[in-house]
């Protein structure tokens, strides 16, 4: 086999696909498609494996899109504000934007390496001042219509990325960043208001094509649920609380509010003030999944609630496992019926009421059904009805309603940190808080900051100095910036008008193209991105800039990339492969085809190197085969193959099973002939090209000679030629001869096995006979083929008896 120069037929292609632009976009009267990775941070150390792989299937599908007839949208930017560039650029003493920029040019040369498929026209970064313009201008609308406020309130802080983080970014108690562990501080700062949208994220009728498991992530973050709101009176004053069990209220023998309540020291009686003061000074701030596993604590306020339904008085309990912002902040107890109160009224002796039969309370709470006793003139109801019939007798006695509550909390977005989007805001000692007028947008990074001790913007004395819009007077910048995570909110949407000055974009062009119909990233995005960008899609929704509700159609989630030895890719582990290295040996055709073609796009999987080189010599055989071709006329068995597997790489495609079209494309080749007519050669090209583009062009080229494969028409199966039946058969050989390489694997003494015999019913004998051949050259086995009632059948483990039309029994010697 003769070698082949990969990386020079790659080169000439990049750049000719660069010069003559053939993948800019431009409104037209094809159908539009809009298919969008998500943007990488991009980073001092380049591309990795796991971004090679999301961009590869993105442009895979990209490609094919165009080829069949859609006028495509494929672009590509860079979400490059952030914290771990800052803290890198820190790291080297370079400034941010430098080294922000610095890894964007490094990044898009490496991009351009894989033969991506971008309309690089529309390219931006997040930290460029116009992009993040509308970042700000997006959070005035919201202040505007009191969706972006400022409120003071426990909240997460990183001690090593010294900044406080949102919720979804602190699931678990630990930081998503950097994996500390978080402490719990009382600050003021900013906030989004994306539950006035939950009712609205918690639907997915319109995005049925997501995956089930990030709807499920996304459903159980956002935490629908229907309850009843109760109203208790503590010291003549009304306590609204939360419960989802109103058909327990007789047994209601305590109260507990959250001991990070903002109100609790109002209940707190003067003798009990030291004693709550210490307590809530021990506790320290727990995640909601650590709640549960958390030895229940409390301490008596000293105040008493009135119970609505029967006016009995109940001691309230300051405790830990009670989240101050759900709800509101406190529950009513029911030890009999939640196994959490009965540990806590275990544990202060605290009384235990029994109001639906069917337990054993002595031992344990009953979470059960059944029916109500203790409870008066509810007693003998069906606890399932009973919580309708409780609300509604509350509901008529003005004594509660009904009620729906969001575990959802409010987007915290200040970050003590300096490359961000600044926070459009002044502060006078006159007017308050002034949001910053919009013809002054954007408030620009300053460049003269220094960094070390905390937030670096405030050694900005001159930036911070401002005058106060309203007044004229001494005003004081807002000193937090942005998270990152709202660059990425609408980025989607710039990307059909990029560059407009005027506006956020036009909003005739951003509908021609969104929704996005094909989204692909990853899994650890489904409570966090994949919930703010579709918040702002609605909100910039109803501000009538956009028309359609949801942001994307599809979402894709990759699979995880593994080391060769399955750990995950880890510098320490000494298992991280350099895409760049692969590109260097093998060419981007190998790279890009082989990251596709090992598992479903969807699953994990392990690096292999002998698996890249195993691809590579595939791309040689056909390179060395259409150097020597002798072009005629195809056979009606190729033609039949052809058509077939045409039909079936389309439909792999279109559902993103590339592993499977490889298998296919990878048939097919094994299926030519000798001679082999130039319209079919040219059809082969074209189901290969959407995952090796280049060496694609280059044989394009060379038996055609006209235009760029890329912008070809996608092949359609002509299904008269196709002879089911022998297809048919094919299909159950290929499937045969995969079952015997299964049980080669399988067995021990591999190597002693020189003969494989093949028992078929007579009908197929014949075709089996034929094709020992290639049985042979694919198992590299000896095979002998017997129909089952041949007279000299060799069977002496009687597996004959095994087989089935279309399934041979197998036995091997
Ligand atoms: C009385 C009761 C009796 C409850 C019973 C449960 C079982 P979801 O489904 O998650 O909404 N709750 C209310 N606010 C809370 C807060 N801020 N922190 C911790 N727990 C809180 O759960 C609602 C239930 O969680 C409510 O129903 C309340 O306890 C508790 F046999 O009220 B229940
Ligand atoms: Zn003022």
């Amino acid at each position: 086999m003769k070698e082949v120069n990969f990386q020079k037929i790659e080169k000439k292609w990049q750049d000719k696909w660069e010069k003559t632009k053939i993948f800019q976009t431009k409104k037209n009267n094809k159908k539009k498609y809009y298919v969008l990775e998500q943007f990488p941070y991009p980073s001092g150390s380049g591309l990795h494996v796991g971004h090679s792989f999301v961009y590869t299937i993105g442009d895979i599908y990209a490609r094919f899109k165009r080829m069949k007839g859609f006028n495509v949208l494929h672009p590509m930017g860079y979400d490059s504000l952030g914290l771990p560039a800052e803290n890198a650029a820190i790291k080297q003493k370079v400034n941010p934007k430098k080294y922000t920029e610095n890894s964007i040019k490094y990044f898009s040369k490496q991009q351009k390496a894989l033969g991506l498929s971008y309309d690089w026209e529309r390219q931006f970064a997040t930290h460029e001042p116009s992009y993040y313009k509308w970042d700000q201008w997006i959070f005035l609308k919201m202040f505007e219509k009191g969706l972006a406020y400022k409120k003071q309130g426990g909240v997460n802080w990183c001690p090593s990325c010294k900044t406080v983080l949102a919720n979804e970014q602190a699931q678990g108690g630990v930081c998503e960043r950097c994996g500390s562990k978080l402490e719990f501080k009382n600050l003021s700062q900013w906030y989004l208001k994306i539950t006035d949208y939950a009712n609205e994220l918690a639907d997915f009728n319109s995005i049925k094509e997501w995956p089930d498991l990030i709807k499920k992530l996304q459903k159980n973050w956002i935490g629908k649920s229907y309850g009843t709101e109760i109203d208790f009176e503590i010291n003549r004053e009304k306590w609204p609380i939360f419960t989802t069990r109103p058909d327990t209220i007789y047994g209601v023998t305590f109260m507990v509010i959250s001991a990070q309540h903002p109100k609790l020291f109002e209940l707190v009686t003067k003798d009990k003030k030291k004693e709550v003061e210490n307590f809530v000074k021990k506790l320290s701030s727990v995640s909601e999944e650590e709640i549960d596993q958390l030895e229940k604590q409390g301490v008596f306020t000293g105040s008493y609630a009135i119970n609505p339904i029967n006016n009995e008085k109940i001691p309230v309990y300051a405790g830990n496992f009670v989240l101050a912002d759900y709800g509101s902040g406190m529950v009513m107890a029911v030890p009999a019926h939640d196994q959490r109160d009965f540990e806590f009224a275990k544990k202060y002796k605290i009384k235990i009421k029994e109001v639906i039969y069917g337990g054993n309370i002595k031992k344990e709470a009953y979470i059960g059904e059944g029916k109500l006793i203790n409870s008066n003139e509810f007693n003998g109801i069906e606890n399932k009805d009973a919580k309708i019939k409780i609300t509604e007798y509350l509901e008529k006695n003005k004594l509660g309603r009904k009620k729906v509550n969001f575990r959802l909390r409010d987007w915290l977005i200040s970050r003590q940190r300096y490359w961000g989007t600044p926070i459009p805001i002044i502060y006078c000692d006159k007017c308050g808080i002034v949001p910053v007028s919009e013809k002054n947008l954007p408030v620009k990074l300053p460049d003269n900051v220094k960094f070390g001790k905390g937030n670096p913007l405030e050694t900005a004395k001159d930036w911070i100095k401002v005058k106060c819009p309203k007044c004229n007077g001494i005003g004081k910048r807002e000193t937090d910036t942005m998270d990152t995570f709202v660059n990425s909110s609408w980025y989607h949407l710039r990307f059909c008008d990029s560059y407009n000055e005027k506006r956020i974009f036009d909003s005739e062009k951003t509908n021609y193209w969104v929704p996005i119909d094909m989204y692909i990233g990853g899994k650890e995005h489904a409570c966090m991105h994949d919930i703010y960008i579709r918040f702002y899609h609605k909100f910039l929704r109803d501000l009538k800039l956009i028309n359609s509700d949801e942001p994307a159609k599809k979402l894709f989630v990759q699979g995880i990339v593994h080391g060769e030895d399955g750990n995950k890719m880890s510098k320490s582990l000494g298992n991280v492969v350099d895409p760049m290295d692969i590109i260097k040996k093998y060419g981007a055709d190998s790279l890009r085809m082989f990251l596709v073609s090992v598992a479903n796009p969807e699953s994990n999987f392990n690096w292999s190197d002998r698996g890249v080189e195993n691809i590579n010599k595939f791309l040689k055989k056909i390179f060395n085969y259409f150097q020597e071709i002798k072009i005629g006329k195809s056979s009606k068995k190729f033609q039949s193959k052809l058509n077939s597997k045409i039909l079936q790489i389309t439909k792999d495609i279109e559902e993103i099973k590339y592993n499977l079209a490889i298998i296919k494309i990878r048939e097919l080749f094994d299926s030519f002939e000798n001679e082999i007519s130039k319209k079919d050669l040219e059809k082969f090209l074209k189901l290969l090209s959407p995952f090796c583009p280049h060496i694609s062009e280059e044989l394009w080229e060379k038996i055609n000679g006209k235009g760029f494969i890329s912008l070809e028409n996608w092949p359609k199966a002509d299904e008269s030629k196709i002879d089911k039946e022998l297809e048919k058969m094919e299909e159950q050989l290929n499937k045969t001869i995969s079952d015997i390489n299964n049980i080669i694997n399988l067995l021990r003494n591999k190597k002693e096995m020189k003969n494989i015999y093949i028992y078929v019913i007579p009908k197929e004998k014949e075709f089996y006979k034929k094709n020992k051949e290639l049985i042979k050259n694919k198992t590299l086995l000896n095979p002998k083929v017997f129909a089952v009632n041949d007279k000299e059948i060799y069977d002496p483990e009687g597996k004959a008896k095994k087989t089935k039309p279309g399934k041979p029994g197998i036995f091997l010697k």
